[in-house]
């Protein structure tokens, strides 16, 4: 037996980043309820209670032990007055009338259907609801609309890139793109990020950091790589990104602003290696088919901010806006994905993203 823990010995740092966070989550029902609220509001674009309800919900998931009353979380940072009272309605009947409201609300229906499609964003989303679309029937039997090309892929590949990819395919991908890699760049690092490398066994995506040690032969992988896999017949979409990336130019202070380097967002064609690779049941044309569509990026580093770009890209999202957080507030220090700045100061050249927690003072 594990001793049992309870909330009169726990505490709770204000920051993700200096929290431990099991991979299973024992308040999934709070969670769950705050991630509906967190998603609504962004669907609404309001960005302040949206993270508000992301970071009580990135609270609530490092919690050793199950939420039984409201004594559990009465010392808990960044709860709410009115994250409260949705506990305390959940906790006296398994369920909060805000949150069932939200979760049944058509807007919210249509929204997370729409902005579930590969190349559609709340922009997009909003345009077609304002134009009378509620279902993806709607969309998809639509004759006036007009798709983007990445949206035509996503509408195309739906039903496989909205069921997850499981721990066996990402490591199928990993090989792939490794065997590919390595034909060419013999020392290219590959490493897979995102959730898998946060130990989750399904994802939404499969996410691939690559560089190598020999300056400047990174900046052709991208297109060799997208080259082979296209005479392999596996790229069923591939839409690429160049490098942005200007040392001259401080980091931005917004913590959730986007990196700059070179990417592709790809939709590849697997190979199923057994019948059951779906976690839903599979429709009849995916039951058909001998593969599946599976979303992968890859993004390409300068060897030097390598460690940069695994730590920014491993997540969780709230796991690195308190990173970010912590490094500007708690150390003077700017943290992104190229690199740590120390006022004037530029750290690069770490080998190990343990280097960066440490500077940080992170355990
Ligand atoms: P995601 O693949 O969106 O998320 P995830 O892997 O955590 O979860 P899922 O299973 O749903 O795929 O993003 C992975 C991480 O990469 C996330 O922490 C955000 C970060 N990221 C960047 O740093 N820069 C970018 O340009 C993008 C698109 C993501
Ligand atoms: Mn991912
Ligand atoms: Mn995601
Ligand atoms: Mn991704």
């Amino acid at each position: 037996f594990n001793t049992p823990v309870s909330s009169s010995c726990v505490r709770v740092s204000p920051y993700a980043c200096q929290r431990r966070t099991p991979l299973r989550d024992i308040n999934r029902i709070f969670t769950d309820a705050f991630d509906i609220m967190a998603e609504n509001y962004e669907f609404w674009e309001s960005k302040g209670p949206r993270v508000a309800y992301q970071r009580a919900s990135a609270v609530l998931k490092s919690l050793p032990f199950p939420i039984v009353t409201m004594k559990d979380v009465e010392d808990l940072p960044h709860l709410r007055e009115e994250m409260k009272y949705i506990i305390e309605e959940i906790i006296e009947d398994r369920k909060s009338s805000k949150v069932e409201e939200v979760r049944s609300s058509e807007r919210y229906k249509s929204f997370k259907i729409f902005t579930s499609i590969f190349g559609v964003g709340l922009k997009t989303t909003e345009k077609w609801y304002r134009m009378g679309y509620r279902t993806l029937e709607d969309i998809t039997s639509s004759n006036c609309l007009k798709f983007t090309s990445m949206q035509k892929h996503g509408l195309l590949y739906y039903e496989d890139i909205a069921s997850y990819v499981t721990k066996k395919e990402a490591d199928a991908v990993e090989r792939l793109i490794k065997t590919i890699i390595w034909g060419f760049v013999s020392d290219a690092i590959v490493t897979v990020t995102g959730g898998f490398r946060r130990g989750k066994n399904i994802g939404h995506d499969v996410d691939i950091l690559i560089t190598c040690p020999q300056k400047r032969d990174e900046i052709q992988i991208l297109h060799k790589t997208i080259n082979s896999l296209k005479k392999m017949n596996l790229v069923l979409f591939h839409d690429i990104v160049e490098s942005t990336f200007d040392d001259t130019k401080r980091p931005s202070r917004y913590v959730d602003s986007l990196d700059h380097f070179q990417k592709s967002f790809l939709i590849l064609q697997l190979q199923k290696e057994e019948e059951n690779t779906y976690i839903h049941k599979p429709n009849k044309s995916e039951a058909q088919r001998s593969w599946k569509a599976i979303r992968v990026d890859l993004v390409v580093t300068p060897y030097e901010q390598y460690a940069f770009a695994i730590l920014g890209w491993t997540g969780s999202q709230q796991f690195e806006r308190d990173l970010r957080r912590f490094a500007s507030h708690e150390k003077k220090m700017m943290l992104d994905n190229h690199a740590l700045y120390d006022k004037s100061k530029h750290l690069q050249c770490c080998e190990l993203q343990m280097i960066v927690y440490e500077f940080l003072g992170i355990g």
